[in-house]
């Protein structure tokens, strides 16, 4: 055959067919080049990551295709675009994901089977980039995937971190924290682009002038001018042409060497300046929703905010296009207040380099962005220090001050007298010392706000942001959060995806809601006999990676009890922690009772720099020894905590999940994700109305959820009442008894003092309710027990949370961010 471009085959007029084609014969010996060509290896020496590479090198080369064609045609066709700006990307291992959205796993499967290779063994071997936290970061990644399938022309900005999330151990119960180098083995799924680089400036001060026309200008004089390098990785959509990039800012010395320094013979200071550079993009912050307030944080936000700024600019420009209509081009989603500083940085770029005057400006930069906001916790609402951010950002400081003085101006006149009020919304907060709210900046220079669930978009408009939802309402939306159903159905659970595409067909892996065609099978006694049988075999799964990892022995017929997340107080994994002791308590006073045997599964990391979860986790293994040792409890419960929690372990979990913990006290937890993924591979929630849990049971059903504990407006009532963590504690014998027990040592061979500063928070103070929720959390814990010794009903029950979760794919997410808040469209990407 021939294209017509004389080259012989029938897909590109540049590319080999071995290059492009999917097929197992040209995937085998695209993996043999590979090894030869790429790796310089022959199979008899090859290791396991030489494969590993191999295959992934094939497997990026079947990309390019699609990533160059949508490249060109967003350009050629000069669509808008969405660039979604995020410090934190929790991406989760490539290869199989890529498989899967390329559609040639089994294709794959076959082509290493005839090398003699096992494709589950090498995809094993990823090193996941860890680059983000949790939620956030995961949630940024999860829109991706969606922007890709659903064929929305976008690019998602952010750091290449060096180190992404520490490498959680446990060490006598204990989290030690090691670096995530996870760059050791090389990176085949980016591509440096060494062209693509901007300079960012750093420190020094501000010159002011006028120019011949007698105009003011200013002169940002650095002390320091770093390089960011454009790092991409493509992010192919499901099943289409589409692969959109993500493009991550790496900070490099602009010369390898400070010259001057370096003839005046002073190479030390020299390699430190270049070290200083290379530092920038160093390492994530592990903190999770908890501000760090140091220079290097806001140098970071700054770094890859103001490359990606001057990319969009120079991408626009290149396009023929006025800098005027740069909101035409670009609609900008802030992911957080992390990038927020790009508010100040487009007025700088439009201003003092392309030369526009401060109304155009800034009309142009409040239509170009918006704004989410994850979080109520006060504690994480992020303030620099003025004088920190002044001698980080001397010209960004300036234009603050010029858009907070127009701004107080405006509110002056529209909250005439109300000076509290006008102080809150200033964009600087004074006290013993100033400081910059990023919140406030964000909500100024973005044209949309939008909190992340039903619940957490109407606290906002109540508390946090209720000042300017008063002033500004039209800027207030709900996107209630979703998860890409590609990664946490089809990639960590084949088995059942194949069970529910063999009843209802594959179209709900693109439309999620088509899940809906599975209710009628939750009478069917075969589909629930098939239905409980992959629960089984995953839950047997991870208990073999529980044996293999911790050398413990746990029984997949037992009860999987779930609580994986990061550890911070507000999830209160250390209420799971009183009802497993109260539960041991029950057993040990009748040794002969009837209990369904459980395993509770615990995963998170804690903030290395957080104190008491680091002590909960100690708790959580204390625990954990006693009760898995207790003769009289034979096995009945066991505690596991599964280390280094991260997406690969997590596609492995959740799998396996009878019960789904969703505990957070009540108006804390802006949504969840984790929540919508348990849901989805059909593990019951016991949970409060926080977050999306009040949507997911709206979806599911009240009867197929265990709701406890407070509401957010009663938690609100109970506090302002004058909240006495004691009074619940010397009058409930069974929370009295437990807490007693943790103070005595008896979890902590006899040291009482190890947990005091927990417990003391919580007899003292207990800002998170647990003792006001805890009665209520056991007679919930006993429901879940009675419905459990049915599993017929069980298995029903599980079904129907599968089938009713189609609202919380991210494609819907997406889709009314796309309607709502961006007013962009699909373009089908063509292959040429
Ligand atoms: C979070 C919220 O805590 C979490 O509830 C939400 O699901 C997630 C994504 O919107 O954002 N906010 C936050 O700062 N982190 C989160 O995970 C770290």
């Amino acid at each position: 055959a021939t294209n017509g471009n004389g080259n012989g085959n029938g897909h590109s007029p540049y590319l080999e067919d071995s290059r492009t084609g999917l097929g197992v014969d040209t995937l085998k010996r695209a993996i043999r080049n590979n090894l030869f060509y790429v790796q310089g290896k022959f199979p008899e020496i090859a290791t396991r990551n030489d494969y590993y590479m191999a295959i992934a090198y094939a497997v990026r080369d079947r990309l390019l295709q699609r990533w160059v064609a949508s490249v060109k045609q967003y350009i050629q066709e000069k669509h808008r675009v969405v660039a979604y700006l995020s410090a934190e990307y929790l991406l989760g291992p490539h290869l199989a994901n890529n498989l899967i959205n390329l559609g040639i796993y089994k294709e794959t499967e076959q082509a290493c089977k005839e090398l003699g290779l096992d494709l589950d063994w090498l995809i094993e071997k990823e090193v996941e980039p860890g680059l983000g936290n949790g939620g956030l970061g995961r949630l940024a990644a999860c829109y991706m995937d969606s922007l890709a399938t659903l064929e929305v022309p976008a690019i998602g900005y952010g750091i290449r971190y060096q180190f992404g999330i520490f490498e959680q151990d446990i060490r006598d119960g204990w989290q030690v924290e090691d670096t995530d180098n996870w760059l050791r083995r090389g990176n085949p799924w980016e591509i440096a682009r060494r062209e693509l680089s901007y300079d960012i400036k750093f420190g020094g001060y501000v010159q002011t002038y006028l120019d011949r026309a007698g105009k003011l200008c200013f002169n940002w004089i650095p002390e320091l001018v770093v390089k960011g390098v454009a790092y991409d990785t493509p992010i192919l959509g499901y099943k289409v042409n589409t692969a959109n990039t993500l493009r991550l800012w790496k900070s490099e010395a602009p010369h390898s060497f400070d010259f001057q320094s370096f003839n005046a013979g002073d190479y030390n200071s020299a390699v430190n300046s270049k070290i200083i550079c290379e530092n920038i993009s160093k390492v994530l912050y592990p903190n999770d929703e908890q501000i760090e307030g140091k220079r290097l944080r806001l140098q970071q936000q700054y770094f890859f905010v103001s490359c990606s700024l001057q990319d969009m600019i120079g991408i626009h420009l290149r396009q023929g296009e006025k800098i005027h209509d740069f909101h035409k081009k670009f609609v900008v989603q802030l992911n957080d207040t992390h990038p927020a500083i790009g508010v100040a940085e487009l007025m700088r770029l439009l201003m003092d380099v392309h030369q526009l005057e401060w109304e155009e400006a800034w009309d142009i930069t409040s239509k170009t962005f918006a704004y989410t906001n994850h979080t109520l916790l006060p504690e994480a609402l992020e303030t620099w220090d003025l004088q920190l951010f002044g001698s980080v950002l001397p010209r960004h400081l300036q234009l603050i001050y010029e858009i907070n003085r127009r701004f107080v101006d405006y509110a002056t006149i529209k909250l005439y007298g109300n000076h509290q009020k006008i102080s809150s919304l200033s964009l600087i907060g004074e006290g013993p010392r100033k400081y910059i709210k990023m919140a406030n900046l964000a909500c100024l220079g973005s044209f949309a706000i939008n909190g992340v669930a039903a619940l957490h978009s109407e606290l906002l408009k109540k508390t946090v942001l209720k000042d300017w939802y008063e002033l500004m309402p039209h800027k207030f939306q709900n996107k209630t959060n979703g998860v890409t159903p590609r990664r946490w159905m089809v990639l960590a659970n084949p088995e059942l995806t194949n069970l529910i595409s063999s009843r209802i067909g594959e179209g709900w892996i693109k439309n999620l809601h088509e899940l809906k065609g599975l209710e009628p099978f939750a009478d069917d006694p075969e589909f629930r006999k098939e239905w409980m049988q992959v629960k089984f075999n995953k839950k047997k799964a991870l208990a073999k990676r529980i044996k293999k990892r911790l050398g413990l022995d746990v029984d997949p017929n037992s009860m999987f009890d779930i609580l994986v997340k990061r550890i911070h107080e507000y999830k209160r994994q250390h209420l799971k922690v009183l009802h497993i002791i109260t539960l041991y308590n029950q057993i040990k006073k009748n040794p002969n009772m009837d209990v369904v045997p459980r395993t509770f599964i615990f995963a998170g990391k804690a903030a290395p720099g957080y104190r008491k979860a680091k002590l909960m986790i100690k708790l959580i293994n204390s625990v954990g020894e006693i009760v898995n040792n207790d003769p009289d409890i034979n096995g009945r419960i066991k505690v596991v905590f599964y280390p280094n929690y991260n997406v690969t372990n997590a596609q492995k979990i959740y799998p396996a999940a009878d019960v789904s913990e969703q505990i957070s006290t009540a108006g804390k937890e802006a949504s969840g994700t984790g929540n919508m993924k348990l849901s989805l591979n059909g593990a019951l929630t016991v949970g409060t109305l926080d977050g999306a849990n009040v949507e997911i049971r709206e979806c599911v059903g009240e009867e197929n959820f265990f709701l406890f504990g407070l509401t957010a407006d009663e938690v609100a009532k109970v506090k302002s009442e004058g909240y006495k963590p004691w009074d619940y504690y010397s009058e409930n014998p069974n929370l009295k008894e437990v807490i007693d027990q943790i103070n005595s040592g008896y979890f902590s061979h006899l040291d009482s003092k190890v947990f005091k500063e927990l417990t003391d928070s919580l007899l003292y103070d207990d800002q998170y309710l647990l003792f006001a929720d805890y009665q209520s959390y056991i007679d919930t814990q006993a429901k879940v027990e009675e419905a459990f010794k049915d599993q017929d009903k069980w298995a029903r029950m599980s079904i129907l949370n599968t089938a009713r979760m189609g609202k919380f794919s991210s494609d819907r997410s997406i889709r009314e961010y796309c309607d709502e808040i961006w007013k962009v469209e699909s373009v089908p990407v063509t292959l040429d």
